[in-house]
């Protein structure tokens, strides 16, 4: 255990967490086993090994998918609110694991410690939510055309569901998928990011003690571990109606070819390039806050993180000042300290793509406000902790279209009209999230409208990240389309079924057709 390790409790945290030095990274629930080759994890924060996990083949692979298609029979039949107590059982469980697991998150994935506590809440959240769900679930009823029929419509659970997550959201994402999936009466197949294996193994550890003091059946919550390679296995067998998958563009463009090429359903949710928009009415100590905290919350690295800011020029230079000037506050550090406002990024690939994001920018003829660069000495030892950067840059840059996982703000003007700041907006092929600081209600309004933003999310006078669970989250373009979490998200979990009954002594057909014999 390093020094860090030691101090800020992440023994304990492992150990309440039932993890061990090396942990098989496949479980069907009650099972866990693994004979592939072991990952090592190291912590961004200090570098140091936190511990092993031992990987998926194709061979235990096959055991888990015969396990969740073989307990998912049974499942399917257990009453919906019945499913939804053991999630609420699962739910107690987070929230007394709540610090253990939000220390781990942080210490594996490099988020500040608040950040991994607000990720185990919106666990908390979802579960609470596909509780109440469990008790709903519910179809329409319409009007059959023929006399004594009546016609309504159903939702059975679909099957195994297959969930594909990333690094910088290693608990939530699984849990916005799996608590309302088992409501729904799916199993669930979990293949976690491999840079952040043992938080994965913690929420199985989680989950198959709660199923088991409830007689949940095997494979129920299954876990696979691995690289691309295993989740390819998982995309391609038709075994699997539906992958939900969470990560870059490049992966869902693949993920959701081999998902269309079997007839699959695929629940998409890739990057984005989101902005906010700041109009002459908008409040600058707001948006300085959503801004900054847009831009270098979890280092850059949500996919609702701010990348541009879209500023009309009567203001410009204020709300650039005002910016500059937050920046230069920013404590960058071990992110279990909760004096630091920003963590490292996950890795060093992920430092040298942030980095030549920066070398780019300059080369297309942008102008850097905030000087970044990798920190170096005591504290920096990962080689992890870069400086969040700012860069005065044009919306049809090369580098400004991209996504880049880290902390690099790029920011422009507009002139005139708000719907000249919707054209820069809207001018990318990323769809997430959105959003305008403004006091002006015909702004705002336009902003909302069907002119307005392309995006999944649109808000008025808050930043692009830090969605609630309860509402649908996703986004349009080539962030794929997809949407989980709240509102009603659930129905892409299970299969519509339409249902006509005639209690009558006839046979009468639909659109007025006779056929007598
Ligand atoms: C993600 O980055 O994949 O809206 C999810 C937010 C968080 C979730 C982000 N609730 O920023």
């Amino acid at each position: 255990m390093s020094e860090i390790a030691e101090k800020f409790g992440i023994k304990q945290a492992l150990k309440d967490l039932g993890l061990q030095e090396t942990n098989n990274g496949t479980s069907t629930g009650k099972d866990f086993f693994s004979s592939g080759d072991v990952i090592e994890s190291y912590s961004p924060v200090d570098g140091a090994l936190i511990g092993k996990v031992k990987t998926t083949t194709k061979e235990d692979y096959e055991k888990v998918i015969t396990t969740a298609t073989a307990g998912f029979k049974e499942w399917r039949t257990w009453p919906a609110p019945q499913r939804g107590e053991v999630v609420r059982q699962f739910n107690d469980e987070l929230r007394r694991l709540k610090e253990p697991l939000g220390k781990l998150v942080s210490y594996e994935m490099g988020k500040s410690y608040q950040e991994g506590l607000g990720e185990v809440q919106e666990m908390i959240d979802i579960c609470d939510f596909a509780v109440g769900l469990s008790r709903q679930l519910h179809g329409l009823t319409m009007h059959s055309e023929r006399p004594g029929h009546r016609m309504y419509e159903q939702y059975h659970p679909l099957g195994v569901v297959g969930i594909i997550s990333a690094f910088n959201f290693p608990v939530a994402v699984w849990s916005w998928n799996t608590a309302l999936a088992w409501v729904c009466g799916d199993a669930c197949i979990w293949k976690g990011s491999e840079k952040t294996p043992l938080t994965s193994v913690a929420c199985q550890n989680i989950a198959a003690r709660v199923f088991a003091e409830n007689n949940v059946p095997e494979g129920i919550s299954s876990l696979i571990t691995g690289d691309y390679k295993i989740g390819e296995i998982m995309t391609n067998d038709k075994r699997v109606p539906l992958i939900s998958a969470t990560g870059s563009i490049r992966m869902g463009k693949i993920v959701a070819q081999a998902v269309a090429a079997r007839l699959g359903k695929s629940l998409l949710e890739l990057g984005g390039n989101n902005a906010i928009i700041v109009t002459p009415d908008a409040d600058i100590k707001n948006t300085v806050i959503g801004a900054v905290f847009g831009a270098v919350g979890t280092c850059g690295q949500r996919c609702t993180s701010t990348r541009r800011l879209i500023i009309h020029e009567s203001i410009y230079d204020k709300v650039k000042d005002a910016i500059v000037k937050a920046y230069k506050q920013l404590r960058i550090g071990n992110p279990l300290d909760e004096n630091n406002h920003v963590g490292p990024l996950i890795d060093k690939d992920a430092v040298k793509n942030y980095q030549s994001a920066l070398d780019k920018v300059v080369e297309e003829g942008g102008n850097i406000l905030v000087e970044g660069g990798v920190l170096e000495g005591e504290g920096y030892e990962s080689g992890c902790y870069v400086k969040p950067a700012i860069a005065e840059a044009k919306n049809d840059f090369k580098i400004v279209q991209h996504e880049t996982f880290a902390p690099v703000l790029y920011i422009m003007k507009y002139s005139g009209d708000v719907s000249n700041a919707l054209e820069l907006q809207n001018g990318v092929v990323q769809g997430l999230s959105s959003a305008i600081m403004t006091n002006n209600l015909r702004e705002a309004e336009r902003f909302l409208s069907v002119e307005g933003s392309d995006c999944g999310i649109a808000n008025v006078n808050i930043g692009t990240s830090g969605a609630e669970i309860g509402g649908a989250f996703g986004g349009e373009k080539e962030t794929g389309g997809g949407r989980e979490s709240g509102s009603d998200a659930w129905k892409v979990y299970m299969r519509r079924q339409t249902n006509t009954i005639n209690y009558t002594t006839e046979l009468p057909l639909a659109q007025g057709i006779k056929f007598d014999l």
